[in-house]
């Protein structure tokens, strides 16, 4: 069992529970016949263990399998208070009932066939997306596309390997012709990974948000410019250079976009080892970050070659001069200058970093794509097998080129998935799901 809505006051609270249920109706005052599956029936909870407390529920009973665990399944509504939930709670725990892991009605799910493991990375991922295409790309994972498109790719694959090994065993050789055909579609295949591979990280962006990090050097505004975008005094703001040490990290959303925005230390050369260290956390934030704001006190004339070592070294960037109120000294060229005190050239600032940050997420129209770290492993090395196929190679090498490759497809999508890989997928998700 598991309250399926956060257990805090609320219009309703909904607790689940899956598995042997029907001798817990007594606790609702309810006889099975009482109930139609997928009907809400109206019923009294009576704590036994509190009889003070009593509600007026609604119950839905799921019928195995027809359910999302695949199991016979309650789910009771309850007035969102959740000391009547937590009474309830107790009550069943009483009965020998146990709450629910995170993720463990999913993996039910999973173990009784009622989804893919692709799909259940889809359910995880479209509970938490925080972007539009995000949500829009697990959907489509959750809905089965992407099972299908790895379908796909495997039956391509057993053909191919069919074909090659049917030779090998009259020892004949492939006529050229379909020898030609065969490359084409091992070529056909690694097309469709390198696409899906190439999604991965837009994908994770779409889910997580993009990250931006706010870099430069020490007293550029960088804690200015953090507490600004947030609209509130998260960090400390001061003249004295080397103030700011740990990373700040919040979520915000600017104009519609969910961006996660970090404030780091300033980067230079110190003596203070606590101040080392955030120059060195700050450079790590950075190489994590999808897009690096580097800012540059404009009214400072040289810029510091920690500096233009980031100019250097960061992928996506927007270079932003700061203190514009002041008498300009530096000649570098940025992209957008702003002034704290200038809600202007914030608002350009803010322009600009939302149309960046939509570059790096996938195009609406996307396909679906890959949503787990393990399967972007194992497309990479199914690739690479791939990769090793030539018309060169004997028949025999390229038969063991493509068993590796549906071994390692096999190992994302296959029923027999090994029991830390279920762990580690399901502690993800959230209680209740
Ligand atoms: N005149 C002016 N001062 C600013 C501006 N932004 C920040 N400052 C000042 O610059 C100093 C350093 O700012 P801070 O945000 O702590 O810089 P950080 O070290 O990069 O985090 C503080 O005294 C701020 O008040 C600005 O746009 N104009
Ligand atoms: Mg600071």
């Amino acid at each position: 069992m598991a309250p399926l809505t956060p257990a805090q006051p609320a219009a309703v609270i909904v607790l689940r529970l899956s598995g042997d249920v029907l001798p817990l109706l007594k606790y609702l005052s309810l006889s099975a016949s009482r109930l139609t599956p997928r009907k809400a029936t109206r019923a009294t909870f009576v704590s036994s263990y509190n009889p003070l407390i009593t509600d007026d529920v609604l119950v839905v009973y799921y019928k195995a399998p027809n359910s999302y665990t695949g199991e016979d399944v309650l789910e009771v509504s309850f007035h969102g208070n959740p000391l009547i939930v937590n009474t309830a709670m107790m009550d069943f725990t009483n009965a020998g009932v146990r709450v629910a892991e995170a993720g463990e009605f999913t993996r039910r799910a999973y173990l009784n066939g009622k989804l893919t493991l692709t799909q259940a990375e889809g359910v995880n991922s479209i509970i938490r997306a925080t972007t539009d295409v995000g949500v829009k790309a697990a959907g489509r994972v959750l809905y089965g596309e992407l099972d299908t498109i790895f379908h796909d790719i495997r039956t391509s694959l057993i053909d191919s390997l069919a074909e090659v090994e049917a030779v090998i065993d009259f020892s004949e050789e492939l006529d050229t012709p379909k020898h030609i055909e065969l490359l084409a579609r091992v070529e056909a295949v690694k097309e469709r990974l390198i696409g899906l591979l190439d999604s991965y990280d837009g994908l994770k962006r779409a889910v997580n948000g993009v990250r931006v990090v706010i870099a430069g050097a020490p007293n550029a505004g960088k804690s200015t410019l953090f507490n600004k975008l947030l609209g509130k005094q998260r960090a400390i703001v001061s003249d004295e250079a080397g103030t700011t040490r740990d990373v700040l990290s919040e979520a915000i959303n600017i104009q519609g976009l969910a961006l996660s925005l970090s404030d780091t230390a300033g980067l230079r050369q110190s003596e203070s080892a606590a101040e080392r260290e955030g120059v060195r956390r700050a450079a790590d934030e950075v190489v994590a970050a999808d897009l690096t704001l580097i800012l540059i006190d404009l009214n400072v004339q040289n810029v510091s070659r920690e500096t233009l070592e980031l100019v250097e070294n960061s992928k996506a960037k927007v270079i932003v001069g700061t203190k514009a109120d002041l008498e300009r000294k530096s000649p570098y060229k940025t992209d957008v200058d702003i002034s704290a005190d200038d809600a202007g050239s914030l608002n350009k600032l803010k322009e600009l970093l939302v149309s960046r940050a939509r570059l790096l997420l996938p195009p609406d129209d996307t396909l679906p794509a890959l949503l787990a770290d393990s399967q972007r492993v194992e497309c990479q090395l199914a690739l690479e097998e791939l990769g090793g196929i030539n018309e060169y190679i004997s028949l025999d090498k390229q038969a063991f080129h493509l068993r590796s490759a549906v071994g390692a497809l096999d190992r994302t999508v296959s029923a027999n998935v090994a029991e830390e890989t279920l762990d580690k997928l399901f502690s993800k998700f959230c209680i209740g799901k």
